[in-house]
């Protein structure tokens, strides 16, 4: 999403270079998940320039053998391409997507998507848009240095992560997941399962629409044993929004929720490490986790 790296200064690293082959900008600061596999920062000889998206064709599974992939830009712009399109029960492996990530990986039914790396997050890193019914899953892998989202749920169905990493690198980050505000024809019913992962320096970890102006099924997001590292104290675990439609103005924020019909999670699902030991806690229960 941005073009410096800069390195977090509190966590473990597993490896932290500024800029590496084919010009990607690597900033890794956590350890994959225990029993997943470990991010690897490789050069230039194994970073592959795409000039259009990489489909994986519906039913087949593209491995990547651990290659650094670019595609295009990475900023902010909305609209850009995806490096990775999934067909209908399409899977990804073993991928590393560097700093010209343009709109990251894009699934468009069932799909699978495991130990694939996000050095530098484009304008979001995976977008779920499979209709009701379908599951996107995302194991191990991680995903670092974004600037507004990582996660987002444009489709109907379930979108679910487990043994993820991710840190925005950033002081305040943006949201972990969002369900879509304002697509067109947006609608529920979205589902977002977080299990097991390591969120470091995001705002919000999951910003769900527990209604929709027109009417559609609320979301659901469950989180069990998510570990955060969190600036100044301030986050929203589970922030609600009412979703409206494409042009309708923008999706108001409700506030956040814990152990709702929307917000699946309790502070016991939660550890919460404060970097700055800022006195604001909303909506931690004093004394959960490391403080
Ligand atoms: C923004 C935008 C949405 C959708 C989303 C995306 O949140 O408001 O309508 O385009 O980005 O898919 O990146
Ligand atoms: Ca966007
Ligand atoms: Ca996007």
């Amino acid at each position: 999403s941005s073009s410096s790296s800069s390195s977090s200064s509190s966590s473990s690293s597993s490896s932290s270079s500024s800029s590496s082959g084919g010009g990607a900008s690597a900033t890794v600061t956590v350890p994959a998940w225990p029993g997943c596999p470990a991010y690897v920062n490789v050069g230039a000889a194994s970073t592959v320039p795409l000039t259009a998206t990489h489909v994986v064709p519906a039913g087949t599974t593209y491995d990547g053998g651990g290659k650094r992939f670019q595609l295009s830009n990475g900023g902010q712009a909305e609209g850009q391409p995806p490096v990775f399109l999934l067909e209908e029960g399409a899977s990804l492996r073993n991928v590393v997507i560097g700093n010209l990530a343009s709109d990251g990986v894009h699934c468009n039914g069932n799909c699978s998507v495991y130990n694939v790396w996000w050095e530098d997050i484009g304008e979001d890193a995976a977008t779920a848009k499979g209709g009701t019914g379908t599951t996107m899953r995302v194991d191990c892998g991680g995903a670092f240095l974004g600037t507004d989202k990582t996660f987002q749920h444009n489709g109907q169905g379930t979108l679910h992560i487990t043994r993820f990493l991710a840190d925005t690198c950033q002081s305040k980050g943006g949201k972990f997941y969002r369900s879509c505000g304002d697509c067109t024809v947006n609608k529920g019913p979205r589902t977002v399962i977080i299990e097991n992962s390591r969120i470091h320096n995001h705002q919000t970890i999951v910003g769900v629409n527990s209604s929709y102006s027109n009417g559609s099924p609320r979301d659901t997001a469950t989180l069990r044993n998510v570990m955060l590292l969190r600036w100044n104290g301030e986050i929203e675990v589970c922030s609600t929004f009412k979703g409206v439609e494409k042009g309708s103005g923008s999706s108001s924020n409700i506030g956040p929720e814990w152990s709702t019909a929307t917000c699946n999670v309790s502070p016991a699902d939660i550890t919460a490490i404060d970097k700055t030991g800022g006195s604001k806690k909303t909506g931690i229960a004093p004394g959960n986790g490391v403080d």
